[in-house]
């Protein structure tokens, strides 16, 4: 399928482009659509890599050794995360996927980003929450693992639902998830090692992609005096436009 045609102004080769081609993206969304998800080992150049786990470290121990999440690139300066959004090989990577998988052009990419740093005592309160992306693909780059302790695992259950019409059956599904019973009864099954739940053992460095619309899922927690840090891009909110989500979110 030929890939959408990007602006020019797009087509500027960044600095720091992958150290191996990216794959087809048909391959990679016909992987999603089957599996859940997709890696990509190696993504990013370890150079790149050393400087944002010395950026993770330093606005971890920034904030006592305490969980903290950055949102946007504004604040990454001097990591290839500031990049990652604009990166041209990635664009057509996220194009390509939503084009084979939605069997139609791709809009503009425009991302949610956030970076994630799992630590001290508040790493256990954001880990275990089992839920569903409001973005149609998910694009996440583990920064740092555990290297003891627990080891922060992404936890998958493929494929839960379809693509829903409507906003307000998103919405409602979101509501049947995120209540303390669905909850408690996701982490009984984790609990028990239930094979419906998916382990991803991440690495940093890879490039991990999954349909956080359709697939329920969560990250595992990582011991306080170890860090977990993961960095996201979310791409295209299928219910933007939805009149009752921009009333819902207006309070
Ligand atoms: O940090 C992770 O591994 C997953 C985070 C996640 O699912 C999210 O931010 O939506
Ligand atoms: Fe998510």
């Amino acid at each position: 399928m030929p890939m959408p045609a990007l602006p020019t102004d797009a087509i500027e080769v960044a600095d720091s482009a992958p150290v191996a081609p990216l794959p087809d993206p048909a391959l990679i969304a016909a992987q999603i659509d089957r599996e859940g998800f997709a890696v990509i080992d190696d993504y990013v150049p370890p150079g790149d890599l050393q400087e944002a786990q010395d950026f993770v470290r330093r606005a971890v121990s920034g904030n006592g050794g305490n969980y903290l999440a950055i949102a946007g690139p504004e604040r990454l300066d001097g990591t290839f995360l500031k990049r990652w959004p604009e990166d041209s090989d990635f664009l057509t990577l996220c194009r390509g996927i939503y084009q084979s998988s939605m069997g139609k052009p791709a809009p503009q990419p425009s991302f949610y980003q956030i970076l994630r740093c799992l630590s001290g005592e508040r790493a256990a309160a954001n880990s275990l929450n089992f839920h569903y992306d409001s973005y149609l693909l998910t694009a996440l780059i583990p920064i740092l693992m555990p290297e003891r302790g627990q080891s922060g695992d992404l936890l998958i259950i493929p494929n839960t639902r379809k693509l829903r019409a409507s906003y307000a059956t998103n919405f409602l599904d979101k509501i049947l998830l995120d209540n303390p019973l669905s909850q408690a009864a996701l982490r009984h099954l984790y609990r028990r090692g239930h094979r419906s739940i998916r382990h991803l053992k991440l690495k940093p460095g890879g490039l991990y992609l999954f349909n956080g619309y359709r697939s329920i899922h969560t990250n595992e927690a990582c011991d306080p005096d170890t860090i977990r840090s993961t960095a996201i891009l979310h791409y295209l909110d299928p219910h933007a436009d939805s009149p009752l989500k921009r009333l819902l979110r207006r309070h």
